[in-house]
C-alpha cells in the first residue's frame, strides 16, 4: 500500500505498521490510510493500543487466523456493541494500571445505525476511550446496503435510484452528549488529521473522530481519485472539518474554499444525474456551512 499525501511523505504501511502489508484492503480505500495516520500518531505520541472492531470491512482487515493484518491486540465484538466491549476493556486496563488506549475503530454502519445505543451509553458515562468511525456511507462489507450515514442522492443495492432521506448528523448526536472531545478528520488534510489524533490521544474520557473515508467499491470511483474526492468535499462544505470540545465550544479547522459540491458528486458512479438536484444540494451545503460558522463564531474553542 502506499498512497501519496500532498504534505507528507508517501504513506506506507510495514510489518511494524498497526496495519500491515498483504492485508485484503481495496486499493484508494480510505479506511487503510486512516490507520496508516492512527499508527503515526501513537508512535509519536509514544502510546500503545488495543482495538475494538465490529463486524466492518476494518475486521475483514484482519485476515484469517492465524496470521493477522494488525500488529496490535484485536478484539472482534458483535457488530451493535463495539462501545460496551471497549468499556470493559478499558475497565480491566484501568484496574490493572495499564496506560493503552482502548479505540474502537468501527463503520458507518456499526456507528450510525445498530451500534448507536451502546454508542450513547458508553459516550454518556464518559468511558475513558476513543472511538473512530470511518466513515464511507455505506455498508460495505456486505457489498454496499444504505446506512443513515449514505448522502442523499446516492445509489446503493438498497436504493437503487438513489436515497432519498438526508446523512444523520452524527456530530451533532455526538456534541449533544458533551463529551470532551468531537472532531471531523479529512485524509486529504493529514497535518489537520494528525493533530486531531495526538489531541484526542492526550485527552481524558469519551473521545469521537469522523473519518470520511473514500471506498471506491462501492463509491463506483476511482481508487486514485480517492484523496481528491474527499478534498473537494472539505473545499465544497460537504464535508465540514471541525472540532468540538466538551459539546458546545467550536472550531472550524479547515474552512471551505468555494468548490463545487457538484463537481464531487459528478466525479463517483453512485450518484445518478437523475436523481441529483443540484439548486438543493448548493442549498443544503450553504445552510449547513452557515450555521457551523455561527456556531464557531458565537461559541469559539480557545
Ligand atoms: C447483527 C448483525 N447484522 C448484520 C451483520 C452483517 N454485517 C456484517 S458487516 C456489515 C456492514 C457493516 O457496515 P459498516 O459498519 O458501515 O462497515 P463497512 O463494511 O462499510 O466497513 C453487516 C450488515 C452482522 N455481522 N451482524
Ligand atoms: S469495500 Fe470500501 S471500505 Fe471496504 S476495504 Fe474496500 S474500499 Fe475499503
Ligand atoms: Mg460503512
Amino acid at each position: 500500500m502506499n498512497v501519496t499525501l500532498e504534505t507528507q511523505d508517501p504513506i506506507t504501511c510495514c510489518d511494524e505498521c498497526l496495519v500491515r502489508p498483504g492485508n485484503t484492503n481495496c486499493g484508494g480505500c480510505g479506511m487503510s490510510v486512516g490507520l496508516i495516520m492512527l499508527d503515526r500518531a501513537l508512535k509519536s505520541a509514544g502510546q500503545k493500543c488495543q482495538l475494538v472492531i465490529p463486524a466492518c470491512c476494518g475486521i475483514v482487515t484482519a485476515g484469517g487466523y492465524p496470521t493477522t493484518g494488525y500488529s496490535v491486540p484485536v478484539l472482534a465484538s458483535t457488530f451493535a456493541a463495539s462501545p460496551a466491549f471497549a468499556s470493559g476493556v478499558a475497565a480491566v486496563r484501568d484496574l490493572n494500571d495499564e496506560p493503552h488506549q482502548v479505540i474502537c475503530w468501527a463503520g458507518d454502519g456499526g456507528t450510525y445505525d445498530i451500534g448507536m445505543a451502546a454508542l450513547s451509553a458508553a459516550a454518556e458515562r464518559n468511558e475513558h476511550i476513543i472511538y473512530i468511525c470511518y466513515d464511507n456511507e455505506i455498508y460495505g462489507n456486505t457489498g454496499g446496503q444504505r446506512s443513515s450515514a449514505t448522502p442523499p442522492g446516492a445509489r446503493t443495492t438498497t436504493t437503487p435510484v438513489g436515497k432519498q432521506e438526508r446523512k444523520k448528523d452524527i456530530m451533532a448526536i455526538m456534541a449533544a452528549h458533551r463529551i470532551p472531545y468531537a472532531a471531523t478528520l479529512s485524509i486529504a488534510h493529514p497535518e489537520d488529521f494528525a493533530r486531531k489524533l495526538d489531541t484526542a490521544l492526550h485527552l481524558e474520557g469519551f473521545r469521537f473522530l469522523l473519518i470520511h473515508s473514500p471506498c471506491p467499491t462501492g463509491w463506483k470511483s476511482e481508487p486514485a481519485e480517492s484523496i481528491e474526492l474527499v478534498r473537494l468535499a472539505v473545499g465544497s462544505g460537504l464535508f465540514p472539518v471541525y472540532e468540538v470540545l466538551d459539546g458546545w465550544k467550536y472550531r472550524i479547522t479547515i474552512k471551505p474554499n468555494g468548490a463545487d459540491p457538484l463537481e464531487y458528486y459528478r466525479r463517483q458512479n453512485r450518484f445518478p444525474a437523475a436523481a441529483m438536484d443540484a439548486d438543493a444540494v448548493r442549498a443544503e451545503v450553504a445552510g449547513a456551512s452557515a450555521r457551523l460558522a455561527r456556531l464557531a463564531e458565537v461559541f469559539p474553542a480557545g
